[in-house]
């Protein structure tokens, strides 16, 4: 499991001890002053001359502490459909690979790596080939940067979440809250999709069920980067560990994407950095799913994927493609439409899922 750092609540005492293994006080951050900048004024007339003029030191802000944790676990579940309701057969295993949307490389590779492994190891059962192809499927979709970058102490975490109209984000949105929540993060959400009265209702519907707060557009169609810059003043004010922030999906084209994300960022750059910038993606998509992600990809500066919808798709192999092709950790999935319908991407459980393999068998 992940660990992550959030604030040290020192007004009340920790209800979950079981999701805590430490209590860790950061050790003070020395801060280096930096050196007196000394700016040159010329003064024109009589003689020229040179006037050196002193800035005034920056206030040193105090350390946050913070203490680390485990968040509340989030399974799969039944939520990833097999692609093998029948044994498994060496022969087929490549075209049932493409059918799942493993793109035609991909599919050819696994599926030799598996004939070699399966020659090696002497498996030729249905029982013994499930196991080696879910640990080839885990292997291969193993990545260090998988985890959600809440760990580097720099509150509130801010993260920006994008994607296409319907993709999820809104609902992701909720999702992880509550689920920050249940580890007793406090989070403040920030509506940013602001043209559609509707689409800051359903982020505040969300936002009662999770327990965060949240920032609303004082009139429709205001800036969605004076919502982020509100949303991230809020956090500071209310000391929140994490600010999350909805973004509209309906741009019409590249240019006003990278337009809108680039204001965006840089009202939240003026009080904080921006920890993630998630992408969702429908996986029922399909292969449109891997255009749209590259889009996205080339504007926005995207630390992660979240693939929502795997409980509604039989082809989870868009996931392999795209966590593949794009270079970019799958971090969060999503399973359904309830609110605990949410976890980390964890290649096993979802190889396990893919495969069908079951431990007993
Ligand atoms: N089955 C299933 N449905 C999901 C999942 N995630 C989101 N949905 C549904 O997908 C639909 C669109 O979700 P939203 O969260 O509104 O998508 P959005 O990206 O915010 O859409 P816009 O605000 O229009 O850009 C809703 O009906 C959600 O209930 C999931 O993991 N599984
Ligand atoms: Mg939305």
């Amino acid at each position: 499991m992940f660990k992550f750092l959030k604030r040290l609540r020192r007004d009340k005492p920790i209800e979950t001890p079981e999701v805590i293994e430490e209590v860790l006080v950061a050790e003070p951050v020395v801060e280096i002053a930096p050196e007196p900048v000394v700016e040159e004024v010329k003064v024109e007339a009589p003689k020229p001359e040179v006037q050196k003029v002193e800035k005034p030191k920056p206030v040193e802000k105090p350390a946050v502490a913070v203490q680390e944790v485990e968040l509340p676990k989030r399974s799969l579940g039944d939520g990833v459909r097999s692609l093998f309701s029948f044994a498994i057969e060496l022969d087929d295993l490549e075209d049932i690979l493409i059918r799942a949307d493993f793109g035609v490389d991909a599919a050819l590779e696994i599926s030799d790596e598996l004939k070699r492994e399966a020659n090696r190891a002497g498996a030729s059962s249905d029982a013994e080939l499930r196991l080696l192809l879910k640990d080839l499927l885990t292997k291969k979709l193993t990545r260090s940067d998988a985890a959600l970058n809440l760990s580097d102490g720099k509150l509130p975490y801010v993260i920006l979440v994008v994607g296409v109209n319907g993709a999820g984000k809104t609902t992701t949105i909720g999702k992880l809250s509550r689920w920050l929540r249940d580890g007793d993060w406090n989070v403040v959400l920030g509506a940013a999709d602001t043209f559609r009265a509707a689409a800051v209702e359903q982020l505040a519907t969300w936002a009662s069920r999770a327990d965060a707060k949240l920032v609303r557009p004082e009139k429709e169609g205001q800036d969605p980067a004076s919502v982020a810059y509100q949303t991230v003043e809020l956090a500071l004010a209310t000391d929140a560990d994490i600010a999350i922030i909805d973004t509209a999906g309906r741009l019409q084209n590249k240019k006003d994407l990278m337009d809108e994300l680039g204001k965006i960022r840089r009202a939240v750059e003026k009080q904080a950095s921006i920890a993630e910038v998630l992408l969702v993606i429908d996986s029922t998509m399909g292969q449109n799913a891997l255009a749209q992600a590259k889009a996205f990809a080339e504007v926005a500066d995207v630390t992660g994927i979240v693939m929502t919808k795997l409980d509604g798709t039989a082809k989870g192999g868009i996931l392999y493609s795209l966590q593949e092709q794009l270079d970019l950790p799958v971090k969060l999935v999503g399973v359904g439409e309830g609110i605990n319908d949410f976890a980390f991407f964890s290649p096993e459980e979802f190889a396990k899922g893919l495969v069908a393999y079951k431990q007993e068998r």
